[in-house]
């Protein structure tokens, strides 16, 4: 009998480490739904981000530059071509914008197909000025 208890024991401690191993998870690199990027004069941080692919995403975007910044993420295999202007607006995936000194929280779905996007502001000057970053969208 105490041989049962003790693998019952045993058992819900592996089902809750499992579980535990199975989550959001921490460190930087890491797949994550939930994002927090501040954006300075002139770029993101932090600059490369890790989500699961399909999934929904929340990012928190605070502008601590003195100017607007923009959240950009380009389709797969396309690159924003400075200056970022009518030829760029085609290949984006999704973007927000948010004004100098603000901040806010935005969703979107990440991208079904794994693989490294790319993270520009989109504000004339700001890529040039390297306000440049990447979304890697990784099998969930
Ligand atoms: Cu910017």
């Amino acid at each position: 009998m105490k041989t049962y208890r003790m693998l019952l024991v045993l058992a819900l401690a592996l089902a809750l480490g499992l579980t535990a191993c199975g989550g959001a998870g921490g460190g930087s690199g890491a797949a994550s739904t939930s994002l927090k990027v501040d954006m300075v004069d002139f770029m993101f941080e932090p600059q490369d981000l890790t989500v699961p692919a399909g999934a929904e995403i929340t990012i928190e975007l605070t502008n601590k530059g003195a100017v607007d910044h923009e959240f950009v993420i380009m389709k797969l295999g396309t690159e924003a071509t400075p200056p970022f202007d009518d030829d760029d607006e085609p290949n984006i995936y999704w973007e927000a914008e948010v004004e100098a000194g603000d901040s806010g929280t935005f969703t979107f779905t990440a991208p079904a197909e794994p693989g490294k996007y790319q993270v520009v502001c989109g504000i004339p000057g700001h890529l040039e000025a390297g306000m440049v970053g990447s979304l890697t969208v990784v099998s969930p």
